[in-house]
């Protein structure tokens, strides 16, 4: 859905139009997901990574009311060092109609992607249900977005700050296909597993194209998620980060974040309470995310 807000670089814009494979890097993990300076490191490092696997990065966010397909590091510098808005699916027409700028979420990035024909995303960790959600109703608008989408996303699971149980329901009720990348278990953002059994599991990046290919045959449209542990090396036991995790959660309900501002709050706490130990692991697990969803959209573009 190409529309006039929708600026794509060129180097995107013909790797889209000659079917080459191209994938999509969220940018709230650069505002709000690391600190400055590791956040824009990770972004450009992120961003070779996937060009050294064969494919072309595509950042994305709102740069002054355009959506900008592919941001250059200029930009990138920019959404590291200042206080920048987040958006989600909510957000985008106000945020573009103001001319404002923003970094968009995995739900804001899935629309911005897709309307650039982008089919193969790469993030970190995606939102999901809140623990206390039966109270907050705090579900993150990436779940819902997963549902209407049509891409595959590949992340490292989702972060215990969630209630991950609850996530994979609402994760079935919508029909989003998560499938683990050789494992059985739901892998936990830092951690390797969690005790969640996958009913799915893909050995391949090749596999995982299969899957996406009988979907399209099928008709059916909905985001298959793709769950990458991290690497053993950087693995934390999840019963050592419940720990921080509670204590996080106990100091967001004390201050009374709600909204938007929880998720950036817990994840800046947990990283404050784990040194740079739980950082580490955050830039690793992107890196190994961005290797598998560059071979997928290598394998997604051969016809
Ligand atoms: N989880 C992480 N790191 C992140 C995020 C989630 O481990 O950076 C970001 C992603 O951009 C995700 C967003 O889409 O937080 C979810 O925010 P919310 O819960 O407000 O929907
Ligand atoms: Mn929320």
């Amino acid at each position: 859905m190409m529309n006039k807000y929708l600026k794509i670089s060129n180097e995107i814009k013909d790797a889209i139009s000659n079917h080459m494979p191209v994938v999509a890097l969220e940018s709230t993990i650069i505002s709000h997901g690391m600190p400055y300076p590791e956040n824009v490191e990770t972004a450009k490092e992120v961003e070779r990574i996937i060009r050294d696997n064969g494919a072309i990065p595509a950042t994305i966010a709102i740069i002054k009311g355009e959506i900008i397909i592919g941001i250059d590091e200029q930009q990138m510098d920019y959404l590291a060092k200042n206080d920048i808005k987040k958006a989600s699916r909510m957000d985008l027409p106000y945020i573009i109609s103001k001319k404002y700028s923003a970094s968009t979420t995995v739900a804001a990035t899935m629309i911005c992607a897709q309307m650039a024909g982008i089919k193969v995303f790469v993030t970190g960790g995606i939102g999901g249900v809140h623990r206390g959600a039966e109270e907050s109703f705090d579900i993150s608008a990436d779940l819902q977005e997963l549902a209407k989408s049509d891409m595959v996303v590949v992340c490292a699971g989702a972060k215990a700050i969630l209630d991950l149980e609850k996530t994979m329901e609402y994760l079935e009720t919508f029909g989003v296909l998560v499938l683990g990348y050789q494992t059985d278990y739901l892998p936990a953002f830092y951690s390797q597993e969690s005790s969640i059994k996958l009913l799915y599991r893909a050995d391949s990046a090749e596999e995982i194209v299969e899957v996406i290919r009988c979907k399209a045959e099928l008709g059916m449209t909905g985001s298959i998620l793709v769950t990458n542990p991290i690497p053993s090396e950087f693995s934390v036991p999840i019963e050592e980060m419940d720990l921080i995790i509670q204590q996080a959660i106990a100091k967001a309900n004390e201050a009374q974040i709600k909204g938007k501002r929880l998720t950036p709050f817990l994840l800046d706490a947990i990283q404050k309470m784990t040194n740079k130990d739980s950082l580490h692991a955050n830039i690793a697990l992107i890196k190994n995310n961005a290797r598998l969803g560059a071979e997928i959209a290598y394998y997604n573009s051969k016809k």
